[in-house]
């Protein structure tokens, strides 16, 4: 579980390969991030290729159900960085929003500076 403080903090997961990365990626498991603030705190999933742009797949400036690997878990907005990413088997890889329904493109770091 990770749990920010007042401020604006990044989240930030990386894609952990471990020492021979041409094996199979060692993956993160499920966190679960208690008080992500949406509009300050940020999530950085570039270590997964990941960013706001490439997970709103429906295109709608939300990253939310939907989208291809985001879902709802007991309410709260859960990411399947597996299946998001192409990168790990499904289910492998997930992070849970506690009490977030969704997120905005521009709360995740950009793979490429605007
Ligand atoms: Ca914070
Ligand atoms: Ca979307």
């Amino acid at each position: 579980m990770l749990i920010g403080g007042r401020g604006a903090d990044t989240f930030a997961f990386g894609l952990w390969l471990g020492e021979d990365s041409s094996g199979p990626p060692i993956t993160s498991g499920a966190d679960v991030i208690r008080d992500f603030e949406a509009g300050r705190d940020r999530l950085d999933l570039t270590g997964w290729q990941l960013d706001g742009t490439l997970l709103d797949t429906d295109r709608n400036g939300r990253v939310a159900p939907g989208d291809v690997g985001v879902r709802f878990v007991g309410g709260d907005l859960a990411l399947d960085l597996g299946t998001a990413s192409g990168r790990a088997p499904a289910g492998s890889a997930s992070i849970t929003f506690s009490g977030l329904g969704s997120l905005s493109v521009d709360d995740l770091v950009p793979l490429t500076p605007a």
